[in-house]
């Protein structure tokens, strides 16, 4: 293996050129160059100074996150930062793209540091379950005070140029070749006689309050621990002398290492790239992609016409009358002007968006030009057959039609036309300019190039694409619909709505089922149980308080009254007390008696029915590998990030352990309660959803 990491000596200085695609991780093997390099160079007699640069995009990218979880393997990168700091050469790093986490540290290891203008700096590891573990926490607060390091090493955020320089990160920012500027740089620190200077000598940093620091901490981590022991390495930094803080450090990073929390986000970092790896289309190439259509213009709609705008791509939007054309213009406008307030798009790009690059139109043959078709109607099966068969005879030969179904049969829907293959399911979420996740729904026809497109678009769009089969709710509908009445078992049983939303949002998801029923709109639902009654097992519990409040006309938040109410106006709810009066009628007229729910019960189960269902959706070969459930469950519906998703949570709790609860509740509601046939032969053969994901990645 070539070293990746080169030694050349250009007058008095030498250059370590680190050379790692495609990010520069600090691997092994470049750990080795460097420390190598820095033998060598103190070892020369002429050499007075060493240069660190990168090749490629980044300067580092941090420390190699594929060797978390192996062996550790020296030489371990805190004391290569140390050893570089200690060197009696001066030493400086010239950097350019991204500086991150031990790249970070291996620069602020050095005496003096350089950038480009375009460089951005940070210390991501919060968002791995870690901290800095690499100096990072010791010597950053010695810059830059306690309250700034922590800012900076619990939001992770990349920090440009401009403002690194003036927080004492960098001493320099000159456009130029990184090495030239670089040498040019240490060559004048050389000619004025600059001195070594160690960041681990400057003063520690003055003490907060730390025990406000670390509450204000937990609280934004909103159940994410490692922010909280950062705070408590930025206190050792500022009360322990360098050696022992770096200890101290050491000994926090080991802990969070090893912790679930770190596992679940290290398995979303990898996810999240890999899951639109898709082997089958190695090689397909996407289908051209200017101009798409949008037909409805609701709240879907308009969220996935500005969605494209802001990628950059036309957009013809169809409505079925100029008043509703006028309010769809109404609500993208809208949407258009939060990104402008956000700074997300400047004011002539506005204009550009809402005149040039959108047209409203009510009439199909407006649509000849564009490249794919969104569908965004109601959803039911008549009326979109009747959107395709239009379609069909509108779009030009080759054009994209996709349907955004959250449930429907994207076979039925494609044999409504004459070319099934090029007809694809794209399922976005509300409101769909900000939600990551699209499932891209592969229907039995759908020729490879649509699904390669549909996987362009959603990285066009920024999105976390996730491929799908066709079933009733694909992945993420599919799953919902089993917890969601796991729920609602648990609610005829006797826990209360607000106690499971509560146990729910303790757990760390963003909101309960409960809350997230009131604010997507509780008719969904209701239709979706009527659709289904008559395929209804005569032992299947079905729930039925939910359908007497939509009879009352209460749908959640639209309409002021679900779950909760809503205050006209205010985001705040309180619960609605006709629920526990409509569960207690439930609840008489078939004879149960309520009984209490702990909050750690109420995870189990519903933590069971989603893992359950999604080990039958990957069984069934709906979703390609459990990490693509756990990154729709992720992405669309609010499982908290250090989790890694259900799957990986099951994995960490111990599969034989799921599968005996639920097969422990089977004996209460076995028809419900059916073990996953996957499940039971992953805990047979010693298996976890992982080795799944190692098999089929
Ligand atoms: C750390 O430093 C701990 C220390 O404090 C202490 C240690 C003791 N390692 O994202 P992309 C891969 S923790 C290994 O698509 P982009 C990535 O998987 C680390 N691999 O490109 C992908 O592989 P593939 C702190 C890495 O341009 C490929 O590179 N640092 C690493 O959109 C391209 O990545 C971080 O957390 C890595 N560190 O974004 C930074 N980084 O092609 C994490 C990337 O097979 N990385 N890869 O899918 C990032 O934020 C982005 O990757 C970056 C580039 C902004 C660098």
């Amino acid at each position: 293996m070539t070293n990746p990491v080169t030694y050349e000596t250009q007058g008095a200085i030498a250059v370590l050129r680190i050379n790692n695609p495609p990010v520069n991780a600090l691997s092994q093997a470049v750990r080795q160059g460097l420390s190598d390099g820095m033998d060598r160079a103190e070892a020369d007699r002429d050499v007075k100074a060493v240069l660190i640069v990168g090749e490629g995009r980044a300067f580092i990218a941090g420390a190699d996150i594929t060797e978390f979880g192996k062996l550790p393997m020296e030489p371990n990168l805190p004391d290569l930062c140390t050893r570089i700091e200690s060197s009696p050469l001066l030493v400086a790093a010239s950097m350019h793209g991204v500086t991150l986490g031990g790249g970070l540290e291996v620069a602020l290891g050095t005496h003096y540091r350089i950038a480009q203008p375009t460089a951005r700096l940070g210390l991501p590891e919060v968002h791995l379950g870690l901290l800095p573990g690499a100096g990072g926490t010791q010597r950053l607060p010695r810059l830059t005070g306690a309250d700034k390091a922590i800012e900076i090493m619990i939001s992770g955020r990349q920090i440009k140029a401009a403002e690194a320089l003036e927080l004492g990160l960098l001493d320099k920012v000159e456009e130029g070749d990184p090495q030239e500027v670089g040498l040019a740089f240490v060559n004048e620190l050389l000619a004025n006689g600059a001195p070594r200077r160690a960041v681990s000598e400057l003063p520690a940093a003055a003490p907060i309050d730390w025990e406000a620091a670390h509450a204000g901490a937990l609280k934004k981590g909103r159940g994410q621990i490692n922010v909280g022991t950062i705070v408590r390495a930025v206190q050792a930094a500022s009360e322990l002398g360098f050696a022992e803080g770096m200890e101290r450090e050491r000994g926090l990073f080991m802990e969070l290492l090893q912790s679930d929390q770190s596992k679940g986000m290290i398995h979303a970092f990898f996810n999240e790239r890999a899951v639109s790896n898709l082997p089958e289309l190695k090689g397909v190439a996407p289908r051209a992609l200017n101009a798409i259509g949008v037909i409805g213009g609701g709240t879907m709609g308009a969220g996935i016409a500005t969605a494209a705008l802001l990628a950059k791509l036309d957009v013809v939007l169809i409505e079925t009358g100029q008043e509703q054309a006028d309010a769809a213009r109404g609500r993208i406008e809208g949407n258009l002007q939060g990104a402008l307030k956000r700074g997300k798009i400047s004011q002539p790009q506005y204009d550009a968006l809402t005149t040039k690059a959108l047209t409203l139109a009510t009439n199909y043959a407006s649509l000849g030009e564009v490249d794919l078709v969104v569908e965004a109607v109601f959803e039911d099966m008549a009326v979109k057959k009747e959107v395709f068969a239009k379609l069909d005879a509108a779009c030009k030969q080759g054009a994209i039609l996709a349907s955004n179904t959250s449930y429907l049969d994207v076979d039925e829907i494609a044999a409504a036309t004459s070319r099934p293959e090029d007809v694809i399911g794209l399922h976005f979420f509300s409101p769909a300019h900000v939600m990551k996740l699209l499932e891209v729904v592969v229907a039995d026809k759908t020729a490879a190039d649509v699904v390669a497109t549909g996987f362009e678009l959603g990285k066009r769009l920024g999105k976390i694409s996730v491929r799908s089969g066709v079933c009733d709710g694909f992945i993420g509908n599919r799953i919902l619909a089993a917890y969601r009445t796991a729920a609602d078992h648990m609610v005829l049983d006797g826990a209360s709505p607000y106690q499971i939303d509560s146990a729910l949002t303790g757990f760390g998801f963003a909101m309960g089922p409960f809350a997230v029923g009131d604010l997507a709109g509780l008719d969904i639902g209701w239709m979706t149980r009527k659709r289904k009654a008559a395929d209804r097992h005569p032992d299947e519990r079905v729930p039925t308080y939910a359908d007497r409040l939509c009879e009352e006309g209460h749908f959640g938040r639209k309409t002021g009254a679900g779950y909760y109410l809503y205050e006209a106006g205010s985001r705040a709810s309180v619960p609605n007390p006709r629920i526990p009066e409509l569960i207690a009628a439930e609840q008489a007229e078939l004879n149960i008696t309520p009984r209490d729910f702990s909050d750690e019960e109420i995870v189990r189960r519903y933590m069971c029915a989603m893992v359950n269902e999604a080990a039958k959706v990957v069984e069934e070969g709906i979703a390609r590998r459990p990490a693509d459930v756990d990154m729709v469950l992720l992405f669309g519906y609010g499982f908290p990030r250090y989790g890694g998703g259900p799957l990986k949570w099951a994995d960490l709790q111990g599969l034989a352990g799921v599968l005996a609860d639920i097969e422990h509740y089977a004996q209460e509601d076995a028809w419900f309660w059916k073990p996953a046939p996957l499940l039971k032969s992953l805990v047979a053969d010693g298996r976890s959803f992982d080795d799944l994901n190692r098999a089929g990645g």
